[in-house]
């Protein structure tokens, strides 16, 4: 590529401030002083305050469930959601294509992970591949609802009742999320999901486990508070996965704006569905209508042959131009050094995971994200491998915001 031809597009694409892969929806803090009014005068900063209390109530509805335990961190949670259910030997079928928590938390209940390729389509567990893993040792089986797009529950627990299994799910990012019209977390023996500052709904760190059951609710409270059942009774070895007064303020004013942050985004997924349906190379992963969708993020394949350039190129350049796409989810799990000699790790039982895994790139997707700066990323997308390539088409304009 020719350096000049480059520092055109610099020149008239480059944003003047970063585009990350998303920021959070932040309520004013007039807003977020005033609850924390009510916290100096109570002078109860944790342990099951009255706005930890509103905001269990105030998602339960929300989310369509009965129960839900909040938590410091999405990551704690899915630790505690395994002891909940006794889960504490033996192996455990999961995905490659994750966040390390997903996998790590499995080491650290002593758990083995068991590798199970992803689908091609939703790049959730590819479930004709999951029983070829089951051996005498399985106890469970984790899913993750990749960028917010349900696994296929029913096959899973089809095959978990054939066999005697727990599902869990690690819902992080699938807040408020419906299949087939019923919310996401009904589905599992439990479900975790994440408040981390880079999701949906965020309350700084923080997450939540939805059981199905009273009793279990009842446990993951006591285990997420070291197993304290009463001043002078510790039933068992608990953890601190408590969310604390602060974090449950945030999350009661990013609650009230949660739907319109989904409207924003679904505005911005369609610009770039349009934007980039035709471009050669580029492909948007299909979502089954039976998903309604939350938008936490917008992956798309970046097919080499055909796009002209890399993923990881693609991923480089855009940063010339201040757009901070990120790999969501490279490397594999499967090929941390803690993993990688797992029977299950081998890439050539992977070949779905390694594949995507080199080939996707999430744009930039935020309520508040602009239209200028959505209609920026597809014209880059569009122009960078013609660039690269040769031919520039810099001169023409950034598509316009209702592209
Ligand atoms: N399971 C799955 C499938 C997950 O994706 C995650 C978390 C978990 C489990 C664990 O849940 P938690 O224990 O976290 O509740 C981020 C997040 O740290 C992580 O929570 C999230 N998944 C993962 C997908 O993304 P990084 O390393 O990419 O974060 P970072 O700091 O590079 O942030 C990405 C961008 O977000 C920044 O470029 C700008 C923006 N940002 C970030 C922060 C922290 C903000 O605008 N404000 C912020 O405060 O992992």
């Amino acid at each position: 590529m020719s350096p000049k031809v480059l520092d055109d597009l610099i020149a008239h694409y480059r944003l003047s401030s970063p585009l990350y892969v998303t920021r959070p929806t932040l309520p004013s803090l007039d807003e977020y002083a005033g609850l924390l009014e009510g916290v100096w005068e109570r002078q109860w900063l944790t342990n099951e305050g009255e706005l930890h209390q509103r905001l269990e109530r105030e998602l339960c509805e929300f989310l369509g469930v009965e129960h839900l335990n909040l938590f410091c961190n999405g990551t704690i949670a899915l630790l505690v959601a395994l002891q909940a259910l006794g889960i504490d030997e033996g192996e455990v079928i999961t995905t490659p294509f994750t966040f390390p928590a997903t996998v790590h938390v499995l080491d650290w209940n002593r758990l083995v992970p068991v590798f199970c390729d992803i689908d091609p389509v939703t790049f959730n567990l590819y479930v004709d591949r999951i029983e070829e893993s089951i051996t005498p040792n399985t106890r469970a089986i984790l899913g993750v609802h990749v960028y917010g797009n349900p696994c296929d529950v029913e096959r899973i627990q089809e095959i978990a009742d054939r066999h005697g299994l727990y599902v869990i799910y690690d819902a992080a990012h699938a807040f408020g999320v419906q299949y087939k019209g019923r919310p996401i977390l009904q589905y599992g023996d439990m479900s975790m999901v994440s408040f981390h500052a880079t999701k949906l709904f965020t309350t700084g760190e923080g997450g939540a486990l939805a059981p199905k059951s009273a009793e279990h609710y009842a446990r993951v409270n006591l285990l997420k508070n070291f197993g304290i059942a009463g001043e002078e009774s510790v039933i068992g070895p608990g953890i601190n996965g408590k969310m604390n007064e602060f974090q449950a303020a945030l999350g009661l004013l990013c609650l009230k704006s949660v739907d319109e942050e989904i409207v924003r985004r679904r505005e911005v997924a369609r610009m770039y569905g349009e934007g980039l349906k035709n471009v050669s190379g580029v492909e948007i992963p299909c979502v089954s209508p039976d998903v309604e969708r939350n938008c936490a993020y917008f992956p798309v394949l970046i097919h080499e042959r055909e796009y002209g350039m890399d993923r990881d190129g693609l991923y480089s350049l855009l940063k010339r131009f201040n757009v901070y796409a990120r790999k969501y989810f490279y490397p594999l799990c499967s090929r941390y050094t803690s993993y990688r000699n797992l029977p299950s790790a081998s890439p050539d039982r992977l070949p779905v995971g390694e594949r995507v895994a080199k080939e996707v790139l999430c744009l930039p997707i935020y309520g508040k994200m602009e239209k200028h700066e959505a209609a920026t990323v597809i014209e880059l997308v569009r122009q960078l491998p013609q660039v690269v390539g040769g031919s520039s088409m810099c001169g023409g304009k950034a598509a316009t915001a209702d592209t």
